[in-house]
């Protein structure tokens, strides 16, 4: 009664749905992950957004593996008894060995179940664990990689792990592990090598050569069968993690990437096609209320513009109506991230919009970590408010902030005096400060050095004013109290440029939330966009071209789009705005989530072939599918545009009615899908070619 019968795919397609229910409550499905509970970069967002579905899906037979961290165990697992008696077995006999592995709920969405186990503790180990990891498979892993010895030591439990639990088992249910990125390996590579009778899948979010070489400003894609991967990994000191991370490619029953670009980079580097791609979702929430999201835009505005009230004090000539918000936000990798090449469009962007005469102003962040040691700005400590009462010393703070006080209520005439000298006082003499925090590294650091050779300095006369936040958002920081979702929302253009992005998460962010952004053809995501939407840019998603254009055409694509952007006026944007949220279904988990399961089938049809069976006679997919272009948009995306720089907001009133539900609806009905897209449960099945709206 096990034996299933599973469709395969095309990797650009859409899995056919008739035959992807598994018999779930006959498995056991876990994910290893260094990132499980332990926030660094993106996988930590794969995890945490796509885990409501896999519970939906999978209930009280889903558990996530990750290294337990005193500080994230308290703050998000809730501690308890495993309540599967072979799991707990297991953990009980790691336990009597010596290791610690605790068991819980991890309390985000889905509540999904959580075994983290004790790196510290078990560090007694890793002599041992090495020379067995060494006589396995050959790889050594010296002693100054400390990342490489936990990632070891990680590994090591977690086969252990693995092989008591399928002893106990015995065959019944079947177990599914999916491990992801280099660091869950060395656990991939021992199960595997001690013939542990499980299904593997093994996902990489990006080579780990494929970043070096990016970082280092080598002309990667064009070289890719090039390289003597060997020598390069050598020289990069990296060669054992390259090698952990290859092995755990070849030895998996299915190897997965997230994007169709990191399945080319992964074939020459890796030396494996990957079997699936499985494209990054997100955990998409509907407002009930519609336009809830364009509300949300406009107060989180305000907070952006109280920040900017503060920051440009004494030099706010600009009209804060006419001030559009850009931003660029990531890992500080500089050149990986499309800093470089942002910077430098944002100076043609200043020139463009100086000789113009434009009336419009852009302010742009840079939200990068780097070495600060405390804040810029200290407006709360003018010299002018040392002194004061606390009723003067208020509205002085909101003068500093550019907000004129209610004059009636500053009764005592020696204040208003006071007052008048502190207006005169914010007329300050230095620009204001492209930095918010003191930077430790102020000379050589690359946003700034660059800030300086292109002159972007928040002069009265630029266009263009950067301000680089060397911090992640906050709610609790006195600076900019703002978390980075409120940050977002706010803002009018994200801008991620990138060279190096598997998949890419920031762009797909701000489409959720209905706010336009730029990515480019070497990301994930960009391409995953190009390939399911008809002209993107009028859903507000610009892709620079960074595949076939040099740096320098790639800057004036870039500024382009900023240009013709900045020319939009507030109902366009606010169109455009609410198209963008329209790809959020595209985006969806419950849509996306498809192609995990895809890996699942697979995989189990390779470790127990005669058990789950794939038929492979299926045809795969012969369509995918495809957004059209937004019904109310001429044919040619260039005359969607105004193309004078002085459309008045006020001749959009006279337009022809914009009616933002008919539209969606009549797109809607265009699009080529072969079922529906984010209405249909995960789990529940469809017929294949039908839409439901
Ligand atoms: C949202 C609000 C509108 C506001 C607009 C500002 O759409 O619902 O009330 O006018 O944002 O848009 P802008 O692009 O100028 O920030
Ligand atoms: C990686 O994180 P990164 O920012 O170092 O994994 C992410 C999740 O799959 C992916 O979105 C990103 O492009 C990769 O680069």
């Amino acid at each position: 009664p096990l034996s299933r019968s599973v469709s395969m795919t095309s990797l650009s397609g859409l899995p056919p749905w008739e035959d992807e229910g598994l018999p779930v409550e006959d498995l056991l499905l876990f994910e290893v992950a260094w990132e499980v509970t332990n926030k660094v970069g993106g996988i930590y967002t794969v995890i945490q957004t796509k885990s409501k579905i896999t519970v939906d899906e999978w209930g009280e037979n889903y558990f996530l593996m990750g290294p337990y961290y005193e500080h994230n165990c308290k703050t998000q697992v809730e501690v308890c008894e495993a309540p599967n008696p072979a799991i707990k077995k297991t953990m009980d006999c790691l336990s009597s060995s010596g290791c610690q592995v605790r068991f819980g709920r991890w309390l985000i969405e889905g509540c999904p179940y959580v075994i983290l186990f004790d790196i510290g503790a078990a560090a007694w180990n890793l002599d041992r664990w090495k020379g067995e990891f060494w006589d396995t498979c050959g790889i050594g892993l010296p002693f100054h990689d400390r990342e490489a010895n936990d990632a070891l030591i990680f590994g090591s439990m977690v086969a252990w792990f693995f092989k008591e639990l399928t002893d106990q088992l015995q065959d019944m249910p079947n177990v599914i592990a999916h491990f992801h990125e280099w660091q869950a390996g060395a656990g991939l590579i021992l199960c595997r090598s001690r013939k542990v009778p499980m299904a593997t899948i093994f996902t990489t979010h990006a080579t780990l050569l494929g970043r070096y070489l990016c970082a280092g400003n080598v002309d990667f894609y064009n070289n890719l069968d090039k390289f003597n991967i060997d020598k390069e990994a050598g020289d990069r000191q990296i060669y054992h993690r390259y090698c952990l991370e290859r092995a755990a490619v070849h030895c998996s029953h299915v190897f997965s990437t997230v994007s169709q670009i990191t399945a080319v980079e992964a074939d020459h580097i890796l030396h494996r096609k990957p079997d699936v791609v499985t494209p990054n979702g997100l955990n998409v929430k509907k407002f009930s209320a519609m336009h809830e999201f364009q509300n949300l835009h406009s107060t989180n505005k305000a907070k952006i513009q109280e920040f900017v009230r503060g920051h440009f004090y004494g030099h706010l000539d600009f009209n804060l109506e006419k001030t559009l918000y850009f931003f660029i936000a990531g890992r500080y990798e500089f050149s990986n991230k499309g800093a470089d090449i942002f910077l430098e469009s944002l100076s043609r962007l200043n020139y463009l919009l100086r000789v113009h005469k434009s009336d419009m102003t852009v302010v742009v962040f840079f939200i990068m970590p780097a070495k600060t040691n405390n804040f810029n700005t200290a407006d709360t400590d003018h010299p002018l408010l040392r002194g004061m009462t606390p009723l003067l010393s208020s509205h002085l703070v909101s003068l500093l902030r550019g907000e004129i006080p209610d004059m009636n209520k500053i009764l005592d005439r020696d204040d208003f005096t006071i007052m008048k000298r502190a207006i005169y006082a914010t007329q300050r003499h230095s620009l204001p400060p492209v930095t918010t925090h003191n930077m430790l590294e102020d000379s050589t650091d690359p946003i700034l050095s660059n800030v300086r050779r292109i002159g972007l300095f928040n002069a009265r006369t630029d266009r263009v004013k950067v301000v680089f936040h060397p911090e992640f958002l906050s709610s609790t920081s006195p600076l900019l109290p703002m978390d980075y979702e409120e940050f977002v929302r706010g803002c009018h253009l994200g801008v991620f440029p990138s060279y190096y992005e598997p998949w890419g998460y920031t762009p797909g962010e701000c489409t959720v939330m209905g706010i336009p952004s730029v990515t480019t053809n070497l990301s994930g995501f960009g391409c995953f966009v190009e390939e399911h939407v008809s002209d993107p840019a009028a859903y507000g998603i610009y892709i620079v071209d960074r595949r076939f254009r040099a740096a320098d055409e790639s800057c004036n694509q870039l500024t382009h789009f900023m240009f013709a952007f900045c020319q939009q006026t507030r109902r366009q944007r606010i169109i455009q705005r609410n198209r963008t949220e329209r790809l959020s279904d595209l985006l969806d988990w419950k849509y996306l989530g498809r192609f995990y399961m895809h890996a699942r089938h697979l995989a189990l049809s390779r470790a127990f072939p005669d058990k789950f069976k794939m038929d492979q006679a299926a045809p795969p997919h012969p369509e995918g599918f495809r957004y059209p272009r937004p019904s109310s948009v001429p044919p040619s995306p260039s005359v969607s545009l105004h193309s004078t720089p002085h459309h008045s907001d006020e001749e959009d009133e006279n337009e022809e009615p914009y009616d933002e539900e008919e539209e969606a609806e009549r797109d809607r009905q265009n699009i080529k899908a072969p079922f529906s897209l984010g209405v249909m449960p995960v789990g529940k099945k469809k017929q294949q070619g039908e839409y439901v709206s």
